[in-house]
């Protein structure tokens, strides 16, 4: 299958993020991407294809305008606040504070278009999410196109990113563009299955109230794990969208045959739905090595994730998310997309 990734990607190279009551060095780096190009090459996968530039049309499709002109603006407005290096939120908006009007100084900005202090903006960060966009959106064309299945190899990910927020290391929800081109190109139905191990919020958000994406979720349970505050069993959709979300959270520490009877859930749920096409959130931090996470899959698991994926038997786009353990990160990718391809 095709990998579409830019070097332009990688111009996104934080130094650091808020965590565990401190700066702690950034996890979702270039490097990840790095990893996962070379073993796309080690492996023979299939070529690599510099993404196309769709614009910002496609991405006004899914994020609200004033946020996208919060990002462009980020860095003129940070540094004529006097400021250089990386941003963080400190104050936000929440129960019984307003969003309108929306502030004028950037430390207010970044409070009202985020919804965490773990994702650290910089100079190149817009052009950066914009070029993993265009990624996403140049594999959703080429399965329009008639391909099975591509890899979009995007980073920095998108699938904490919701219609006018960031968060969780993510600015553009790659995968959510890409399943409402998929729908703008002419697709009735998509799938949205997000594997990551982390609950994909900003996804879930984006299509809470509609029925022509359906979106599923493998995560560790929110009551113990980020974002917290989404990705219950018991969030379905709403008005429209009522039965079109499914969430499947699982305890801390689920090895594959926990995980495994989650995934298969989720796709008998696909099934029935029949979609013109699946969007995968593609995280690699269900790894037993992940240095955030605490689920147990090991490298073989994720090659068996990709033969039940091609199972469903569904033209698939698949759109990288997360994944901290950059050794092995290449490989675990790699198995998934080997796996669909055996599986196929
Ligand atoms: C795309 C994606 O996977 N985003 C994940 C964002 C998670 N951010 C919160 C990280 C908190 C890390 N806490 C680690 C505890 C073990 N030291
Ligand atoms: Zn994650």
């Amino acid at each position: 299958m095709k990998t579409v990734f830019s070097a332009g990607q990688l111009a996104h190279d934080p130094r650091h993020e808020i965590s565990d009551g401190t700066l702690k060095p950034a996890v979702e780096i270039p490097a990840r991407a790095e990893m996962v190009r070379e073993a796309v090459l080690a492996r023979r996968l299939g070529e690599i294809l510099e993404p196309e530039d769709f614009g910002m049309e496609p991405l006004a499709r899914v994020h609200d305008a004033d946020y996208l002109a919060f990002l462009e603006s980020f860095w003129t407005r940070w540094t004529n606040a006097g400021r250089s290096g990386e941003a963080f939120p400190f104050v936000w908006p929440v129960r019984g504070l307003n969003i309108d009007p929306v502030p004028d100084h950037i430390d207010g900005l970044l409070g009202r278009y985020s919804f965490d202090a773990g994702t650290p903006m910089g100079e190149h960060t817009f052009a950066a999410a914009r070029a993993s966009a265009n990624s996403a959106l140049t594999a959703a064309r080429l399965v329009a196109g008639g391909e099975r299945a591509a890899f979009a190899l995007c980073r920095p990910p998108g699938h904490h990113a919701a219609a006018d927020y960031y968060g969780g290391y993510c600015f553009l929800n790659n995968a959510a563009i890409a399943a409402q081109w998929l729908r703008d190109a002419g697709a009735e139905r998509v799938a949205l299955l997000d594997v990551d191990y982390h609950h994909g919020n900003g996804t879930q958000a984006i299509f809470y109230e509609r029925r022509d994406v359906l979106f599923l979720s493998v995560h560790a349970d929110p009551r113990e794990e980020y974002p917290y505050f989404l990705g219950h069993a018991g969030e379905t959709g709403a008005g429209e969208g009522t039965g079109f979300t499914a969430n499947y959270p699982l305890e801390l520490g689920a090895d594959w045959d926990a995980w495994s009877r989650a995934l298969d859930a989720s796709l008998a749920r696909v099934a029935q739905y029949k979609p013109d096409t699946l969007v995968v959130s593609l995280g690699l931090d269900p790894y037993e090595h992940d240095p955030i996470s605490r689920f147990r899959l090991t490298s073989d698991d994720f090659t068996r994730m990709g033969a039940r994926l091609a199972a469903a038997g569904l033209p698939t786009v698949f759109v990288m998310e997360g994944g901290y353990a950059v050794e092995a990160l290449g490989v675990n990718c790699v198995n998934v997309l080997a796996g669909f391809e055996a599986g196929s």
